[in-house]
């Protein structure tokens, strides 16, 4: 016996449960030690009285030293002897469990073992033999032993269905006759009849063949948005959010509605919140036009090229997929206009008949993903411009009102990215409040109008 047993060259003793002068038999618990891979029952080797223990609970015990000493009938020790690979230095009446045989066969997890074995590496197989590579070969008895060796059964192949994982005869034979019917089960690399705790181990992983690939073409859509999107890579985005109360809002907009349902302007029957937010947005480009320039790198030296007309694209799901057309020069329309040629747009979009002249010419962007969903959104500028706005989806929360009572409010997240390179976030910020300050207060906006 090596002093290391598969790398291990002590363990802790976790706790005895045997004291001096307890009597013991075979196979019965003597301790629990823990090495740095598993904790682990250690079987007596003898039956007898205990005479010593060499360790404290706690203390590191070494492989190959003793654990113990027991007084054992000398019949018991020739017993022993003969079923090892070779005699021992057992005293006449006494005889030492030394740590180390005691951990040969069962210092690695079970578990551990088990899983091997579904993954198909067979024990026989690996590089470096075991001394008693069987999972309870410790716990056979002699005779079982002697019968496996006459039926030429490695027993340490099977998995015991006795006490504490013992090999039964029952065990070897049945081992040997699925062996010699050519049972896959009885080969030499798996257990002869498998515990129910085994066949859930041994269970092989569901086949599901190898993975299917298919190269396809980008749509036109999804080339643009490649273009665009791999483009906006140079741009460092600068991410302002914050919450804004649409309550007022909201019923400013229902009351619109409900008069636009009796007298419809041209095709308007119903305004969204769209076509009040894109014209918060160009107030605020009125005071902060920086929001609406573009960045040159063209010459020699990158320069900022500011624009008049406030051509605002709204980002658009369709059954192409995401497009952006133009609403120009918002700054000459009004609400109801706005809200007109977003209706065109909308129905050219879903009939994907939007001209380049209707998807060119934008200065900034409104994203407005809260109609389908997602609270947050980080929006990604695009080529030209210097900022976007993306819209969260409207929810009801409790918050304080003035006097500090619980009162309902409807809010939607506002997250501006804009390009560092030109914005600063200080400016960003101020524009943002000027849009919250009109959406808060929509009232507001018709004292602007032109
Ligand atoms: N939160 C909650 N509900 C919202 C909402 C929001 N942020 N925005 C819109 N809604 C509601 C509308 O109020 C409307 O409900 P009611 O008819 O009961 O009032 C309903 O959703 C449908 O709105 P709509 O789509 O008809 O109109 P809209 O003007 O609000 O939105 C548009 C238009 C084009 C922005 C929207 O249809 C769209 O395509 N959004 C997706 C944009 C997108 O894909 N962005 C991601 C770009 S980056 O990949």
């Amino acid at each position: 016996m090596s002093n290391s047993v598969q790398g291990i060259r002590e363990c802790e003793i976790i706790q005895w449960f045997v004291e001096p002068g307890a009597r013991v038999e075979e196979f019965d618990k003597i301790c629990e030690v823990q090495s740095d891979k598993a904790s682990v029952d250690i079987p007596s080797r003898f039956s007898g009285v205990i005479k010593t223990l060499h360790y404290e609970a706690g203390e590191m015990a070494k492989v190959g030293k003793p654990l113990i000493d027991i007084d054992v009938p000398e019949e018991e020790v020739e017993k022993v002897e003969t079923n090892q690979a070779g005699p021992k230095d057992g005293r006449e009446a006494g005889a030492e469990s030394v740590l180390g045989e005691a951990l040969g066969s069962t210092i690695e997890p079970p578990s551990l073992r088990e899983i091997k074995k579904a993954e198909g590496k067979p024990e026989a197989n690996t590089a470096k033999p075991r001394e008693v590579s069987g999972k309870h070969a410790a716990l056979a008895t002699p005779a079982v032993r002697h019968i496996s060796k006459e039926l030429g059964v490695d027993i340490t192949l099977i998995s015991g269905t006795g006490k504490d994982g013992r090999v039964s005869k029952d065990d070897v034979l049945q081992f040997a006759k699925l062996r010699d019917s050519g049972s896959s089960q009885a080969s030499q690399t798996q257990s002869a009849e498998p515990t129910t705790q085994n066949a859930a181990f041994l269970r092989q992983a569901p086949d599901h063949g190898p993975q299917t690939e298919e190269s396809k073409p980008l749509s036109n859509v999804q080339a643009m948005m490649f273009k665009s999107m791999t483009a906006s890579l140079k741009i460092p985005h600068f991410l302002y959010a914050d919450e804004v109360d649409v309550s007022a809002l909201f019923s400013l907009r229902k009351r619109v509605n409900k008069t636009l349902k009796r007298a419809p302007a041209g095709d308007v029957e119903k305004i969204s919140t769209m076509p009040f937010l894109i014209k918060a947005m160009s107030l605020a480009m009125d005071k902060y036009p920086i929001i609406n320039a573009r960045v040159d790198v063209s010459g020699p030296k990158p320069a900022l090229v500011m624009r008049k007309q406030h051509n605002i694209g709204v980002a658009m799901d369709t059954p192409q997929g995401l497009i952006v057309p133009v609403i120009k020069n918002v700054g000459a329309l009004n609400i109801l206009s706005i809200a007109q040629e977003l209706h065109r747009l909308q129905q050219l979009a879903k009939a994907g008949k939007l001209s380049n002249a209707d998807l060119s010419g934008g200065t900034i962007t409104l994203s407005n993903i809260g109609n389908i969903g997602g609270t947050y959104v980080s929006p990604v500028i695009v080529e030209k411009e210097v900022a976007i706005l993306g819209i969260g989806k409207m929810r009801a929360i409790p918050a304080f009102g003035e006097d500090g009572q619980i009162v309902k409010k409807e809010v939607m997240n506002f997250s501006w990215s804009a390009d560092h390179r030109v914005v600063d976030g200080a400016t960003m910020a101020k524009a943002a409040e000027v849009v919250r300050g009109f959406v808060e207060e929509p009232d507001m906006m018709l004292v602007h109008l032109h």
